[in-house]
């Protein structure tokens, strides 16, 4: 059984909207703790992070917010790495994508302490890697992946040594909304994309298949990000920014089950749940059933994981 600490981070200020801040509450309201409790887990609540804006940066007009952005990703990179240190698996409870600068960052240090490689799997309809000169709207929810990829241009956001995630080790599945100029970066920067289309002419478990086989071959650490909008609207409505065409419930589920079985997964980012536009709690309901299967809950015994 696991030891797992969840991380409120309310941040909203990467999304442009209102709304997200309230995600951390509403994931608890939902009952996210207990299902991970009557598993079988011990689970530790640490509360919500309380970022101290980070006044050494300057307003930058291709980067909205910052300074606040910038201290949430600062707070969640020590904590998130404090946890994973002492054993324990870190949820990280959001607030938008912008959070994950931190949270991959943490994750990054640790797997540079242990000399494992860091795998990222990015469950979302969007790439995120927008940098503050590519970016159509200055939101930084939309720039995580070009982050912690190393893109030059954010430089001053963490220590000049925090390790980066290799972009051939980021996986992104479900993508269905890319800018044109994100198009080009994750060509080029060779970001493994599995995009709707992939999705519908392989099917789900071949696509995961493929990923945790590589995973395990290079004996890597899997880092996990679940935005909200990833899933199909109808099946989520909870989240500033839908996009038609996304991932049924069953197939959301499988990713679950199978990345639980692999015995893989070190750390999981659930993000972009806005409570303010959701239809009666169904899409924070539907991420704790989710997170309760990336963590064991399952219809029939079948073989068991390997790890
Ligand atoms: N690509 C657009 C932008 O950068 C929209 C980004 C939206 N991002 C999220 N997270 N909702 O995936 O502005
Ligand atoms: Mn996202
Ligand atoms: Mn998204
Ligand atoms: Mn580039």
């Amino acid at each position: 059984m696991t030891t797992i600490t969840l991380i409120g981070a309310p941040i909203e200020e990467g999304s442009g909207r209102r709304g997200a801040a309230m995600g951390p509450t509403a994931l608890r309201i939902a009952g996210i703790d207990t299902v991970l409790r009557d598993l079988g887990h011990t689970v530790h609540d640490e509360g919500d992070v309380k970022p101290l804006p980070a006044r050494d940066l300057a307003n930058h007009p291709g980067a909205n917010n910052l300074q606040i952005v910038a201290a949430f990703a600062r707070a969640l990179h020590d904590s998130v790495h404090d946890t994973v240190r002492k054993g324990h698996f870190p949820i990280i409870l959001g607030g938008d994508h912008a959070l994950s600068m931190g949270s991959v960052s943490g994750m990054a240090r640790h797997a540079a302490d242990v000399g494992r490689p860091l795998f990222v799997l990015w469950l979302d309809a969007h790439a995120d890697f927008n940098s503050p000169s590519t970016s159509p709207s200055g939101n930084m929810h939309g720039m995580p992946v070009a982050f912690f990829c190393g893109q030059a241009e954010f430089a001053p956001i963490l220590p000049s040594d925090r390790p980066l995630v290799d972009p051939k080790k980021v996986f992104q599945v479900g993508i269905r909304s890319v800018d044109d100029r994100e198009r080009e970066e994750i060509t080029e920067h060779g970001v493994r994309v599995f995009d709707m289309r992939a999705v519908d002419e392989l099917g789900m478990a071949h696509i995961m298949r493929q990923i945790l086989e590589e995973v395990r071959a290079a004996n890597g650490l899997l880092h996990v990000s679940l935005d909200v909008d990833f899933m199909d609207p109808e099946l989520a409505p909870g989240v500033g920014t839908t996009v038609p065409g996304g991932a049924t419930f069953r197939e959301a589920h499988l990713i679950m089950e199978v990345l639980w079985e692999s015995g893989l997964v070190s750390s999981l980012d659930v993000v972009e749940l806005n409570p303010f536009l959701d239809d009666r709690g169904k899409s924070a309901r539907i991420l704790v059933e989710l997170t309760a299967s990336l963590f064991g809950r399952r219809v029939l015994d079948r073989p068991t994981r390997s790890a």
